[in-house]
Parts: structure tokens; sequence; C-alpha cells
């Protein structure tokens, strides 16, 4: 059956077949329509950045080799690459900024948002170095939300604050040396938005240099401080229990799906479903079920179990099950063609953010400080949307897969403080440094239709653990892994090797589970990628050693958003070994390509890319990186 090549994905094969047969069009049929793709753009040596262009520059060595400017290929690539990273830095950092309004707005009282993790707020504080003794957690949270619009309000030429209290003190070092510490994030974007301009900067090797200071106000002002802000606000994760796929979806229930990426909305909703369920159970339905896509779905499985519909690439299928009710969307990774499959039901696209507006969709505003309002109404939409809901076109496919979510570097402390209290590292330094750990492999990011959905993640993951080596995941990646079933005790017996299995089994027995831990760990959204940056720093300072030493890579194997190429570039720039499974369009800039994925990128900042789209390969390189990393360290 085609639909095998689509995805592996057994509730999406048949939810294309029930397209194809309604003439429901897919972002498959569009990829289809799409070939073949433009060269010029796969290789990045397009430029529109004026309007002389469009300029294009012959990839085989012959004319045009410059634009009419005068600009050659590497330069080309290294000013598209900057800015899809600037784009990918902007959406994390100004998720991040409504997250500190919210923060902001519950210090003062003014909006329904409170202070759940007292812990998490008092080791931010720390960690910021603001006092904490005698403080309310009021008074402390609005210290804290003032210390991060103070990395926004920073005119002066000192880096970022939230950089320098979390990011490891030898990488500071070495940024600080290759000048590439950001100021101010908002400044660092508008800034390379001027550089990239036409007739700005003409040296791709000082563009690739500000390519890594966007990728650490990324990781810093978007990644980092959404998260610890977020946990604040709603609590850090523990470990959860959930489901994934769209067999989660119920056809006596008011199926409403949240998607996007910011919990600010989310977790009201979560709230305001369980409150008005008997005003859904008045009309008939036996209550509402919440499902999630992409990170929000993330954000309210990590913190209230809420169990996830499907991950990016099949969003428009959740839709053709005729069984959803409402899908609320907020903003990032929403197909505009959303609307379109919903007009073929009796669903409503509810968009919400001022930014995020889908014609025909209904835009149901919220604003922080009448959020509950909003919430309320939205699912009282869903909820009155149910009655219309033409049951004869209802077709829910069967599967879905238990997980448990919920790995916070605390929750993983946590775990292994069941081992060693007063030293809860140790136990899996131990076993890295012993060997029954290899190393450790986060596989992040989206998918990608130029890959079958979530195969890349699936074979390279299988490959890694039968090797020993723990993964931890985040993103669609993890609801890739979810819906495959690697999320569970049982994958560790089935697919992990055998001193793998051996550590997961008694850190899941001390910690009373009565099981092996996964071997897959879901520490959450893409956001949520700065919990793995803090594991690897922990570790790091564990051992006394540099992040680029331990025996670790990353890897996204199906990524699509600009905000995967800003996270890989945090990633190289922490000094990680980051696995592309799609190639980046710089190949028709061999300088920079060369520089990104060789020996530059590695003697500078400890880490490079590896571009390789088929994953056993793949993995068998990322297996080359972490032995010789191991050999170095001499275990
Ligand atoms: O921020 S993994 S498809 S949903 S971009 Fe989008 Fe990619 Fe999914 Fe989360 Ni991340
Ligand atoms: Fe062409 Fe130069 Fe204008 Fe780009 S900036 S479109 S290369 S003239």
């Amino acid at each position: 059956m085609k639909f095998r090549d689509y995805t592996i994905d057994p509730a999406a094969a048949s939810m294309l077949g029930r397209c194809s047969d309604q003439s429901i069009e897919t972002a498959w049929d569009r990829f289809h329509g799409q070939q073949p793709q433009c060269g010029f753009g796969l290789l990045g040596i397009c430029c529109r950045n004026c309007v002389q262009g469009p300029c294009r520059i012959n990839p085989f060595g012959e004319e045009p080799s410059k634009g009419i400017c005068g600009a050659g290929a590497d330069l080309i690539v290294a000013r598209n690459l900057l800015r899809g990273v600037a784009g990918g830095a902007a959406t994390h950092v100004d998720h991040a900024y409504e997250a500190i309004e919210a923060l902001e707005l519950a210090a003062s009282g003014n909006a329904p948002y409170q202070v759940r993790d007292e812990a998490k707020l008092l080791a931010v504080a720390k960690k910021l170095g603001i006092e904490v003794e005698g403080k309310t957690s009021a008074e402390l949270a609005g210290e804290v939300a003032g210390a991060a619009y103070s990395d926004f309000a920073n005119h002066s030429t000192k880096p970022m604050r939230w950089l320098t209290a979390t990011a490891p003190a030898e990488r500071v070092a070495t940024w600080g040396k290759l000048g590439v510490l950001p100021r101010n994030p908002d400044r660092e974007i508008r800034e390379v938005l001027h550089q990239t301009t036409m007739g700005v900067d003409s040296d791709p090797v000082n563009l690739i240099l500000s390519t890594v200071k966007l990728g650490l106000v990324d990781g810093y002002a978007g990644l980092h401080l959404a998260t610890d802000i977020q946990d604040i606000i709603f609590g850090t994760p523990g470990p959860v229990f959930s489901e994934a796929n769209l067999g989660v979806l119920k056809e006596d229930h008011v199926n409403v799906i949240v998607h996007g990426h910011v919990p600010l909305l989310s977790e009201k909703i979560v709230e305001w479903a369980r409150k008005l369920t008997p005003e859904a159970e008045k009309l008939g339905a036996k209550g509402i079920q919440l499902a999630g896509i992409c990170c929000t779905g993330n954000e309210v499985l990590m913190r209230q179990g809420v169990p996830i519909a499907t991950n990016f690439l099949s969003q428009e299928l959740a839709l053709a099950t005729g069984a959803v009710d409402a899908m609320v969307v907020d903003v990032q990774c929403i197909m505009p063609a959303l609307q379109t499959v919903a007009d073929c039901f009796h669903t409503k696209i509810i968009t919400t953010m001022p930014i995020a507006k889908i014609p025909g969709a209904q835009h149901i505003g919220f604003t922080l400080e009448e959020v509950d309002a909003r919430a309320e109404e939205i699912v009282r939409t869903a909820i009155a949307n149910f009655v219309k809901r033409d049951m004869s076109r209802v077709y829910i496919p069967r599967e879905k897969s238990a997980m448990v979510a919920g790995f916070s570097v605390e929750a993983v402390v946590k775990a292994l403080a069941c081992l060693d209290a007063d030293n809860p590292l140790k136990p899996l330094v131990d076993n890295i440094a012993n060997g029954n750990i290899l190393g450790a492999v986060a596989t992040v990011g989206c998918n990608n239709a130029k890959v079958t959905q979530d195969s890349a993640h699936v074979t390279l993951v299988k490959e890694l653990i039968k090797e020993n080596v723990l993964i931890v995941t985040t993103g669609c990646s993890a609801q890739a892994l979810a819906k495959a079933g690697l999320l569970l005790p049982e994958a560790t017996e089935k697919y992990a090797g055998e001193t793998l299995k051996a550590v997961l089994t008694a850190v899941g027995k001390a910690a009373g589970l009565n099981a092996p831990l996964p071997p897959v760990l879901h520490m959450g959204s893409c956001v949520d990628n700065s919990r793995i940056g803090d594991l690897l720093k922990a570790l790091a300072d564990y051992l006394k050693v540099a992040v680029k030493d331990l025996p670790v890579a990353a890897s996204a194997p199906e990524y699509q958003h600009e905000k995967a190429l800003a996270i890989g570039t945090w990633a190289v720039a922490l000094g990680v070994f980051t696995h592309l499974g799609v190639v980046p369009p710089v190949l028709g800039g061999p300088q920079v390509a060369s520089i990104l994925t060789g020996q530059v990128a590695e003697d500078l900042l400890g880490g490079k890319f590896y571009v390789e789209t088929e994953p056993v390969k793949a993995a068998q390189g990322i297996l080359v990186h972490i032995r010789s990393k191991r050999q170095k360290l001499g275990i």
C-alpha cells in the first residue's frame, strides 16, 4: 500500500486511505505536487534579499557565479541560514517573553496564574543571584520576572544574564573569546536582520559567527527562559502515564485538540474541560476528551497527563476522523491547510493569538488577564459543536500506545536518588564510566514530508538503544517514539542492550516502579531542550569535564522548522555532535558547509553538524562519535 511509504504510523496510514477515498488533500499530496523541488532552493543558493533579484548561482561551477550585487554562493547560503536561525530564535524568544508577562501578572495578582512550584522559583532566583531570604513567593516571582525583562532592556555590551547564570562557565569563556556572547535577545535578532540585508555583511565567516550568537539567543532567551518560567507557573514535570495516537479520541466524548506551543492557554483549557464536563454530559456526551498535537500537546502531557493525538505531519489526519469538535491552536507548526480539512466536517478551528489567524477559523483572542473567561468560552464552543457532529462520518483508528513521560531533570535526579540519595548523579555517571551505558543521545525535532513519517526517529533510536545508548527526547520526536511504544518499560525489555537493560531495571526497581525505566525518556516540548542542556551541564560538572568531552550526541532525524536550525546551532555551540537527518539548505556554499560540518566548528566549539539521511548509517556515525569520546576520556 502506497501509504506505507508516507508513514510508519498505522493510524496515520489508515487515515490517509480514508482521506484518499474522500478526496481530502493532505500534506503528502501537496508534497508530491511540489516535485521536483527547486534545486537552487535545496542548495540554499537563491537570494531574494533585494528586489533586483531573485538571483541564483549556478551550482556546477559555471556562470552565473554571482548575484547582481556580486554576492557569491557562500555569502548567499550564509545569509539565508542566518535568517532562518533568526526566525527560529524569534519564535522561542517571543514564546518565553509571554511566559515572563504571565509571571509578572501572577506576581502582582493581575492574572489568574500562580506560582505552582516554589522550589523551582527559589532555584531560578538563586541561579540569577537574587537574594531569596525573607521574601514572599510573589515578591520573588516579581524579581525573577524583572531579571528576565532586564535582558530585553539591556542596552550595555554585557552578555545576557539568563545565559551567564545558566550556561557552563567553560562555554561562556569560549563564546566570549569568539565574540559571540549575545547582549539583548531583541537587539541580536534585529541586528542580524540588518546584517543580512543587501549590501551589509559580505563575509560568510562573520555571518556564521552571528549564526552561533543567534543559536545562543535561542538556547538561553528562548528555550531556558521559557522552561524555567513555565515550570515556576505550572510546575516542574514528574513521571506521568498517558497514551499517544489517534485512538485516544473517543466517539462518545466531546473531543478537543490543543495544538501549537504555548501552555499559557492550553493549561487553562485543561482546567476548564474538567470543570465543564457536566455541561458536556447534559448534551449526551460521556465526557470531554482532550488531546494534544505538537508542543502544546507535550506541555499538557508532561504536567497534566493529557494524551497525544498525533505529531506534526499528521495534524490534518486528526481532523479527518470527523470526531474532533474543536481544535484550538496558538502559534507555530499549525498548517494553514487545517481549515480546509475542518470544512469537510463540523470541526471548529479556533485561533487564539493575535499573530496567528486562519481565514475561515473562529478567532477567540485570549489575553493573560482574561484567560479564564476565554478558556471557558472555547470549551463551551467545543461542547456546543459536539451535537453538530455527523456520527456516520466518524472514523477513529484504534491504534494508541501507552507511555510514560514527565522526565524533567528534577524527575530524573529524583529517580536516581533512590539508588544514591547523597549523590544522585553517581549511579548514572558510574554506569557511563563502566560502559553499561555507552552514552546518551537526544532525539529531537519534527516530522518532514521528505521523510517517511516517524521512520527515521524510530529506526535511529532502536539502533542506538540496542547498543546500550540511553535516549532522551523532546518535541515531535518524542511523540513519534511514544506512538511506536518506545516510551514504555516493555521497550527496555524488548529493544535495549543487555547492560542498559540492567541499569534501567535497577533504577526502576529502586524507584518503586516494579519495572525498568523506559529506554527513551520524554523530557518535554522543544523549548524543553533546555532540560537536556541542564542535564549535560550537570553531568559535565560532576565529571569535571566540558560538555564537548562527554560521550553524547543530539539528532534531529526528520526536522522541518527554522526552530530546529536554531536549536541545532545552540547544541553545536554547547559542544554537541548534532546529527541532521534532512539535508539543510547549505550545500551550495562549500565553505559554509565545510565549516559547519567539519574541523573548524569542532576546533572552535567542540561540536559540529553531521548530515546523514539514512538512519541506520546515522546511528553508526553517532556510535563512532560516542566511542571516540569515551576513548578520549579513557573510559
Ligand atoms: O517546537 S518538533 S514540528 S511542534 S518545530 Fe513543530 Fe518541529 Fe514538532 Fe514543537 Ni519543535
Ligand atoms: Fe541578487 Fe544581491 Fe539582491 Fe541578493 S542582494 S537578490 S544576490 S542583487
